[in-house]
């Protein structure tokens, strides 16, 4: 069983957002096609949610060690699915405490608490080997679910034409494309 990984393609990392991805959206119709083609094949769709309470500690506003502006905060228009997304699948929030922060799909719970089943445990309990990781960033959160998902074992691969780099600093997303293939993630 494989599973398509569909990370944070949330309003506020989309054109107009409070964290822009710069063309973020664009990768939303590849996104779709795989969502389609993994559901014909009897494969698993699973979403996660950066998930943000307003007083999060990821925030510059909020603390000192905070480095992102405030975003996807629970109960805006920011924390939603980009309205074009197809959502089709079991969806898992990360970052929903005020002073735990996850960049990986893997911190993520099926409820807004921890004691809710993890992403790993949801995944190994359908007999999923494989891992196909798609959404934003390619620089953060889909770098960070990726290598998570190789460590836990499972076959992991990045499609690019499904994701998009914030580029806080030129060349991340270079950088971001060497770290995971030198680990033996697949990128396609
Ligand atoms: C993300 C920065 C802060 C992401 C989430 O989804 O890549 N980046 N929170
Ligand atoms: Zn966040």
């Amino acid at each position: 069983m494989k599973t398509l990984l569909v990370i944070d393609v949330q309003n506020d990392f989309c054109p107009g957002g409070s964290l822009a991805v710069s063309e973020g959206d664009a990768i939303i119709p590849v996104i779709n096609n795989m969502v389609a083609e993994f559901w014909a094949n009897g494969d698993l769709v699973i979403y996660t949610k950066d998930y943000h309470p307003p007083d999060h500690h990821s925030f510059k506003t909020n603390h000192a060690e905070g480095v992102w502006p405030p975003h996807c905060v629970q109960g805006t228009d920011g924390v939603e699915f980009h309205h074009d997304l197809s959502v089709k699948g079991t969806i898992f929030f990360k970052g929903f405490l005020t002073d735990k922060d996850s960049y990986s799909g893997f911190g993520g719970h099926l409820e807004l608490n921890q004691d809710s089943p993890s992403l790993e445990s949801h995944l190994k309990s359908k007999g999923v080997a494989e891992v196909v990781v798609v959404g934003l960033a390619l620089d953060y959160c889909v770098k960070a679910t990726a290598i998570d998902a190789h460590k836990l074992g499972f076959k992991t691969s990045v499609v690019l034409a499904g994701t998009k780099a914030v580029n806080v600093n030129v060349g991340d997303d270079a950088k971001a494309i060497t770290e995971m293939r030198d680990l033996g993630i697949e990128i396609i």
